[in-house]
């Protein structure tokens, strides 16, 4: 886990906050789901759900399981800072505080003031299913005070809510398929009757709407299980409340089997990205899921350019940091291997293991800044002994490093002189030049 913290205490309270450097998933200590990323004040504010394990007497084994929500919050989509838990359960005077069910929120902001909106089944004696609540803030992570009571006329999950050029506001929810109403300028209340949204395939399960526009065009994305288990799709209108076209798959399936996935789409700094969730840090049990972000790209015609989902993610990582080899953008077909650090603790995270002489593994985008730097440390180990080869991307006979590690059983760092010093934004090469098996945790230069 490459995360530090530092405690803060102020009039008697201590606030945690963590910095997080990560690619996918991109928060490390903790699961998180449903992403609703947005953009405000110049830096991407991300509100997933936060998953936990159920115990005995808090939530229900084997299902979801919820009691708050974090925010994080990022300049460059690299580097995430947790502003820790913003609502919970407890501190909802509707939330039946058993229920542990603060499902897929969103956050969206209005007249200088932030509203958080997030679904979750009301006090015994309340509606039944779940409810929409809402909790205003006057800043992005918060502190945020929740409403007395959730928003009249809405049952279902998954709120989202958009803000058309002309103001008005719209609230998108869930319950089997998609829903929407005007919301008034309080942003607490729907100031029309709720409609059914049209326009997408009649069967399978639908939830997780999020509508963005872009170009006068309205698209709706959302998850729907068109099979056996979800898949992201979009339709597209020329009103935010539909009537919609049903546009095509914008991701497929996982390959992980995760059987939910849930997004949200930002522009940020000319470029559009898609936030959606996988179960990278638990792939036996997919109710604690992990937060991914990936570059999003339109066609001419609008239409969206099918997502391939990667571990690289994105943003340009500083030659100076630990670079993990093992959320790679490409690597050889077969001789490596991507397995858990620790097994017993997935939070660790990854190693990349070599196995076969010529077997590689490239990682792009990475920042040489300052330029000229004259060593690479790597953590590696070895069962065999044997020789790794550094190199950028298009010169492959421009060795940046030779590194030997020796045999023996436990990690180590050690330091090697560059051979080839480089600067600007590079695609790195790793390679296994001898035969042998060698793991590496991650590398860095100096
Ligand atoms: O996280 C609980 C539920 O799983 C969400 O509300 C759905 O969108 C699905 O991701």
């Amino acid at each position: 886990m490459k995360y530090f913290s530092r405690c803060l205490t102020l009039t008697g309270l201590i606030f945690s906050v963590n910095y997080l450097m990560a690619q996918n998933p991109l928060i490390r200590d903790q699961f998180t789901a449903d992403p609703s990323a947005r953009v405000f004040n110049g830096k991407v504010y991300l509100y997933p759900s936060h998953d936990i394990l159920a115990t005995p007497g808090h939530g229900k084994a084997g299902w979801f399981c919820m009691q708050d929500y974090h925010v994080f919050s990022s300049t460059n989509l690299t580097d995430w800072t947790d502003h820790g838990v913003i609502v919970s359960q407890n501190k909802v005077p509707w939330a039946d505080s058993a229920a542990y069910s603060m499902w897929a929120p969103d956050c969206i902001e209005h007249a200088g003031k932030y509203y958080f909106y997030f679904p979750a089944p009301a006090k015994p004696g309340g509606a039944r299913g779940f409810s929409v609540g809402v909790a205003v803030a006057n800043d992005p992570s918060g502190p945020f005070v929740s409403q007395p009571s959730p928003i009249a006329g809405i049952h279902g999950i998954d709120p989202n809510v958009q803000i058309d050029k002309d103001g008005q506001a719209y609230i998108y929810w869930a319950q089997g398929n998609l829903y929407g109403a005007k919301l008034k300028a309080n942003m607490l209340e729907l100031a029309s009757e709720p409609v059914k949204l049209e326009g997408f395939p009649d069967k399978g399960l639908k939830e997780g709407p999020y509508l963005f526009e872009r170009k006068g065009i309205y698209y709706m994305t959302y998850p729907h299980v068109a099979d056996k288990i979800e898949r992201l799709e979009y339709a597209m209108s020329n009103n935010p409340l539909g009537p919609f076209k049903y546009a095509g798959v914008l991701m497929d399936e996982s390959a992980s089997g995760c059987w939910t996935n849930h997004q949200s789409v930002i522009e940020f700094k000319n470029q559009w990205y898609l936030f959606y969730h996988n179960n990278d840090l638990s792939p036996n049990f997919d109710k604690n899921r992990s937060v991914r972000v990936d570059s999003l790209f339109f066609n001419e015609d609008g239409s969206i350019r099918k997502f391939t989902p990667t571990l690289r993610g994105v943003g340009v990582s500083n030659a100076t940091k630990k670079i993990e080899m093992d959320r790679f953008s490409a690597k050889s077909p077969s001789g490596v291997e991507i397995a858990f650090l620790d097994t017993l603790n997935k939070f660790k995270g990854w190693k990349t293991i070599f196995e076969k002489p010529g077997s590689w593994i490239k990682y792009k985008s990475v920042s040489f800044d300052p330029p000229k730097l004259k060593y690479l440390n790597i953590n590696a180990r070895s069962a065999t002994g044997g020789t790794l080869l550094i190199s950028i991307e298009g010169a492959p006979n421009k060795i940046m490093a030779k590194m030997n590690i020796p045999k023996g059983d436990s990690w180590s760092v050690s330091k090697y002189k560059i051979l080839s010093t480089t600067s600007g934004v590079k695609n790195l090469i790793l390679q296994l030049q001898s035969s042998g098996n060698l793991e590496v945790d991650w590398i860095s230069f100096e």
